[in-house]
């Protein structure tokens, strides 16, 4: 159990952090937990397998990929405690390996968009977005990027490390010179937390402002997310929930304890339309937003049925 709270609180810290870190970090999570159970009877054990998955999806409401991790390795089987530990096993195994594999496929598939000469935004970090643009360089394309900082966690500041030590030329930006630099841009590529059914994208906040301005100059923008950033639930007409972040991450408790009047905003994700979006890169092949549907339906493996009942496992 301690772990099992240290690795969600990590989640929730954002000391794991990344959509599909955290996917990644929850499935190894049930995993070595299951194995560390000591009961022998079997309903008692889902019982506290079911009580794991609910505390590690908990912790961060926005990015999908964490829901669908955990749905993934809850769907283990067994009539004894030591047949479902096995199949736990495999299927959070199987869920960590496809999750870097699709990471590194997207990086193929999304460089083949990236021309030589190419200056490449970027918002935020992320790895499937990183991935595009490493691969794109060892292709030996000639490219730049300007990264944008990120506020408040600054996450910029990780992409433009990331970027640094792969030798590709980097421009660090406050992000309210986005609309400034848009005009030096050839293409816009950006994670994504969450992917609904009619195929809007949840990123950080500011991703939509950006594809925005890249929208007004017809710049186009990709977005690199894996299959299971899309949300199952959005085709029941659900909305995917905003995390709003603590104050004391924009402005410190104290400074903010000498006004009467202020309060803090912190949504950590925004909503970027279908229609300032050109592409996203998944590993199953590039697709328009328009056909995030069919990813849900043909590739999540998700029934509708499964959809209705209280619970996603
Ligand atoms: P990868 C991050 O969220 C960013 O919004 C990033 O674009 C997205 O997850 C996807 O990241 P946060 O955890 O899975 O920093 O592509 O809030 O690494």
């Amino acid at each position: 159990m301690k772990q099992l709270k240290e690795t969600a609180g990590k989640i929730k810290s954002m000391e794991i952090r990344g959509a599909g870190r955290i996917a990644r970090a929850a499935a190894g999570e049930l995993r070595d937990y299951a194995y560390r159970i000591r009961i022998k009877d079997i309903d008692e054990f889902n019982k506290k397998m079911k009580a794991a998955a609910g505390l590690l999806v908990s912790t961060r409401p926005t990015a999908v990929s964490l829901p669908n991790a955990v749905r993934a390795v809850m769907r283990y089987e067994g009539e004894s405690v030591a047949e479902a530990k096995s199949s736990i096993n495999k299927l959070a195994d199987e869920f960590i390996s496809n999750s870097e594999n699709a990471v590194k496929r997207i990086g193929e598939i999304g460089s083949r968009r990236v021309r030589d000469g190419d200056t490449i935004m970027t918002h935020c970090n992320s790895a499937a977005a990183t991935s595009i643009m490493a691969a794109a360089h060892e292709q030996g394309k000639n490219i730049n990027v300007i990264a944008t900082e990120s506020r408040p966690r600054m996450q910029g500041l990780i992409t433009i490390k990331q970027l640094d030590s792969l030798g590709i030329k980097t421009s660090l930006i406050v992000d309210s010179a986005v609309r400034y630099f848009m005009k030096d841009v050839d293409i816009v590529i950006m994670g994504a937390d969450a992917i609904t059914a009619n195929g809007s994208v949840i990123n950080k906040i500011g991703t939509s402002q950006l594809a925005l301005a890249a929208h007004e100059v017809r710049k186009n923008v990709i977005i690199a997310a894996e299959t299971y950033k899309f949300s199952p639930r959005t085709i029941l007409g659900e909305l995917v929930e905003i995390e709003e972040r603590d104050s004391s991450e924009v402005i410190s408790k104290e400074k903010l304890g000498e006004f009467s009047n202020v309060s803090v905003k912190n949504p950590a994700f925004d909503v970027t339309p279908r229609e300032y979006v050109d592409l996203i890169c998944t590993e199953v092949g590039a697709i328009p937003p328009e056909m995030a549907y069919v990813i849900i339906r043909d590739f999540l493996g998700w029934g509708i049925e499964e959809m209705n009942s209280e619970g996603i496992w």
